[in-house]
């Protein structure tokens, strides 16, 4: 990748890292980097090498949703087709982002807002730097939080806080997103990197087909009823006992050491 593509991919021990990079516009959504991030995302699901991902931002903010300096009225001749963009650059990278069966990391590195404030819930840990802010920009400018939004703002938080972020734009600072339970955890700005790698690393040398089938798992638990979700954990369950990290785990323990997880089928 050249310094000036949207998107820095970075891979090393397992862990790719995937870096928005248009820092001069707080890494605002544009048609390419929304392609470079998809592309990535289907890079990640088809190397086995790969075993964890973290998505985090270059500079000082980490996202600022879609990049409004492409959506100028005063350079249309009508109204956009603003489905058309969540159908073809939102929504796939959302999909991309949960259907993943490996653990997806987002380090929100500073400020979030519009889709770049949703992106990181569609993640399965979310850090986030104590300066870091969440904000449901899209009632500033008429729209309604997009990226599964709507989903997962309620399902997190609750109707009121849901509504109330969504109507009123009001920026949610890292700590009371914590308290929330809106992200896992917010950490000191110049350990942000850090905790993500380490966490990511830890990730990677984990028995990742079984954390694949935990995030399949805890995800399909909104769409369907108790019974059913255990019929379902019955099923991944059976997959995993007949992984060769399930035979490692219990091997190392019996024996006393320490587990070498290969994450392979
Ligand atoms: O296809 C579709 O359009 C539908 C999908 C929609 C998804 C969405 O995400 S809609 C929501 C779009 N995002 C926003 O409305 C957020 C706009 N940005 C802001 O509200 C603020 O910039 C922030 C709260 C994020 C940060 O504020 P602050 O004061 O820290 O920074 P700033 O001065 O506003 O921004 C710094 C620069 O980044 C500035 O450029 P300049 O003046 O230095 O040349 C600013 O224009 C630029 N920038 C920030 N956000 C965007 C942006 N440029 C283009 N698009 C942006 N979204």
């Amino acid at each position: 990748m050249t310094a000036d593509m949207p998107l820095r991919v970075e891979t090393a021990d397992g862990v790719c890292r995937l870096t928005l990079s248009r820092p001069e516009k707080l890494n605002a959504i544009n048609a390419a980097l929304g392609a470079a991030l998809a592309d990535a995302l289907d890079d990640c699901a088809a190397d086995a090498g790969i075993r964890a991902v973290i998505l985090t931002g270059a500079g000082r903010a980490f996202c600022a949703g879609q990049d409004l300096d492409d959506r100028d009225p005063s350079r249309m001749t009508g109204p956009p087709d603003l489905g058309a963009t969540i159908e073809q650059v939102y929504s796939p990278i959302v999909r991309r982002l949960r259907n993943l069966e490996k653990p997806v990391i987002c380090a929100v590195n500073g400020v979030a807002a519009g889709a770049g404030a949703n992106l990181p819930l569609a993640c399965d840990i979310v850090l986030a730097a104590r300066s870091a802010r969440f904000i449901q920009a899209f009632a500033k400018i008429g729209l309604i939080p997009d990226s599964g939004g709507t989903w997962m703002l309620p399902k997190l938080l609750g109707e009121a806080r849901a509504k109330a972020l969504a109507m009123t734009a009001e920026p949610l600072d890292a700590e009371t997103a914590v308290q929330w339970g809106l992200i896992w955890k917010a950490v000191a700005d110049d350990a942000l990197m850090e905790e993500a790698m380490a966490l990511a690393t830890r990730l990677a040398q984990g028995p990742t087909i079984g954390l694949g089938l935990t995030k399949r798992a805890i995800q399909a638990a909104a769409d369907q009823p108790f019974d059913a979700h255990l019929d379902l954990e019955r099923n991944l369950q059976r997959d995993a006992g007949r992984t060769p990290d399930y035979a490692e785990g219990v091997s190392a323990f019996l024996e006393k050491r320490a587990p070498l997880f290969r994450g392979v089928r």
